[in-house]
Order: C-alpha cells, then structure tokens, then sequence
C-alpha cells in the first residue's frame, strides 16, 4: 500500500471509528415507532422515554421518529406486551415483574430483599444473569434492550399506620399481577389484590383497596398521596423496569437501525437512573410535605419481615429453576463483594 492510500484508509477508519452512527450513510429506513409507557409524562419513566426518542431521532439523522405514548394510554403492561408480541405495537418499558405470565424467569427480579443498593442491582441486571434472563423474552416474541430503576418500593395505606408485621393484617393491599407479589403479601398478613397499575389510583380513590406499594418515585408522580395518608418505609424489594421491542418488527429491521436503538436505549438507562435516584432522594421529603405520615420500622420488626419473607424464596427458586437460582445468588455475592 502506497503512503497516500495508506492515509486514506487510515482517514476512513478513523472517521469510522469516531463516527459510527453517521447516519446519511447507512441502512435506515423512515419508521415511525410506537413506544408506550405506564406512568404519566411528568415523571422519571415518561422523562427517559423521552430522552430515548430524541436520541433514536438523532442517532438516524431524523429518519427514526418514536411516539412515546404514555399514561398507559396504549393500555396496561399486560396487554402493551401482547401489542408487542403480535406485532401491533413496536416498543414499551414496564415492570418485569409483569412479565412473568410470559417468562417465568423474569420472577428473580421480585425476590424480596434480593439487592442491598442500587449498585448491585446495576451489576447483576447489566451483568450475565441479568441478560440470561432478558435473552429468555425471545422465545416469546419480546426482545429486551436494557434494564431501568423503577426502585426500591415502600408500602403505604389509608387504614394505619403500619409499625409492626400484626398492623399488615386485614389490609387491603394492591399487589402487581404476579404470583410471587401476591405470596409475598399474603405470607406477612396483607389481604393482596392483584391489579394493573393503570386502575390503581382509581381502586385508592374509591376505597376499592386500602394500600399499595412502589418507589418514591411513583407514588409521587402517580399523585398516591391525595389518596394514601401512611407511608411505611420498607424498602422490601427492589424493582426494575425493562424496555421492550416487538420481535416481529425487530427481526425486520436492519443492523444499522438496531444499532441505533441499542445505543439509544443504553444512554436513556444512564440518564434514568440518574434521573430516578437523584428524584427519590428528595421525594420523601415531598410527599411529607404533601401531608402524608411517614414511619420507618424498628430494625426488630423489619427482621421480622425479612424472616417471614424468606419463605418465598424457595418457591421462586422451584419456579426459575435451582441452576438459576444458584446463578443469581453467585451474582449477587460478587456484585456485594465489589
Ligand atoms: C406497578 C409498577 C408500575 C410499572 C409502570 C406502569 O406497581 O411499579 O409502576 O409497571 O411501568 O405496577
């Protein structure tokens, strides 16, 4: 090779390398991508969807456009994901724990008390187990780009407030469609209701149910405290969202437009879980502000909980299996010792 050629191919590679995604050059098609969501916009999910379609437009030179579609306006997790899986709708973010009708799998992310903090659940979901188990939604016709905070979940109510185990009794407790939420709360004494999010607020308002339980977050930007009075900090399991594609359509799309939404989607998980934790860390003092009566437990009574709470952890291991099971306990360990 001749010293100019030399330079030239040089000059290409680089500008390769450090332009990867200019978009004019590669293989992507106008798209229109309907992207639903649960919560309302003005909150730390509808913020990251955001931040998601902005990139997706810019990444592709304004050839990908998403319509982020909120307030479970495309209807709830459950029935978004059929949308998804029959091909209807391209994208979504929701709970994984209501993905568990789909893939049994997914209940690992619902064992209580399972992360510590916030950074080893960063670990261990970015991590090998956490994308064995995304890998899993395939076979199903989902397939996962990335996990989200949705966070740690506390529990509150309009009965009492809930200082010790016994105050669970009799409680009217909505609980996320899946089986290991509702033994959870059926185990400390809750009488569990399982429900879509998108009718809980009504099913508060209405007195249909007396509590509830999710992140700070949440119960911030739901507007949970016009109609809860007690806040018990309980801190009981840590949730993450995940963010869907339809397999139908992403089997049709071309490598260049999966790069994009991959990398668009990577940097919407770093902005959300900033996002998320810089928000919960004030939250509490708002929703004190909004009015509503905040109580931590005694450490005797949160070991209680724990205790109680211990027991499901065999059922969860018989339903993912005892080698996954293993896997993920292995992964945890690593993630705390780090
Ligand atoms: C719940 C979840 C919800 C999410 C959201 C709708 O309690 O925590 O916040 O599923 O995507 O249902």
């Amino acid at each position: 090779m001749k010293l100019p050629q030399l330079v030239a191919a040089v000059g290409v590679a680089l500008a390769a390398a450090t332009a990867p995604l200019s978009a004019a050059a590669q293989d992507i098609k106008p798209r229109l991508i309907r992207f639903g969501y649960g919560l309302v916009e003005q909150s730390n999910q509808g913020r990251a969807v955001k931040v998601f379609a902005d990139e997706v437009e810019r990444l592709s030179g304004g050839k990908m456009k998403v319509r982020a579609i909120g307030a479970a306006a495309l209807g709830s997790d459950v029935q978004m994901q059929q949308a998804l899986i029959g091909g209807a709708q391209e994208m979504m973010v929701g709970s994984t724990a209501t993905l568990v009708g789909i893939t049994k799998e997914m209940a690992v992310w619902d064992t209580p008390f399972l992360f510590n903090n916030a950074r080893e659940a960063d670990l261990v979901l970015d991590g090998p187990v956490g994308q064995k188990i995304m890998d899993k939604l395939q076979d199903k016709g989902l397939v996962g780009l990335v996990y989200w905070e949705n966070g740690f979940r506390n529990l509150t109510n309009n009965k009492q407030p809930v200082q010790k185990l016994e105050d669970l009794n009799g409680i009217k407790l909505r609980v996320m469609q899946n089986n290991v939420f509702l033994d959870s709360f059926k185990t400390l004494g809750a009488n569990a209701v399982p429900l879509p999010f998108s009718e809980l607020f009504t099913a508060l308002e209405t007195r249909a149910v007396d509590g509830q339980e999710n992140p700070y977050n949440t119960i911030l930007s739901s507007k949970f405290y016009e109609v809860q009075k007690y806040l018990t900090i309980t801190n009981h399991v840590y949730s993450p969202w995940i963010v869907l594609a339809s397999k139908k359509w992403w089997d049709g799309l071309s490598k260049d437009e999966k790069n994009v939404l991959m990398e668009a989607a990577k940097k919407s998980r770093e902005f959300e879980r900033k996002d998320t934790r810089e928000e919960a860390a004030r939250a509490l003092a708002e929703l004190k502000a909004k009015g509503m009566q905040v109580n931590e437990l005694s450490p005797a009574e949160a070991n209680r909980m724990r205790e109680k709470l211990s027991a499901i952890h065999a059922s969860i291991a018989n339903q993912v299996g005892q080698d996954l099971w293993k896997e993920l306990q292995a992964a945890v360990a690593q993630a705390r010792a780090a």
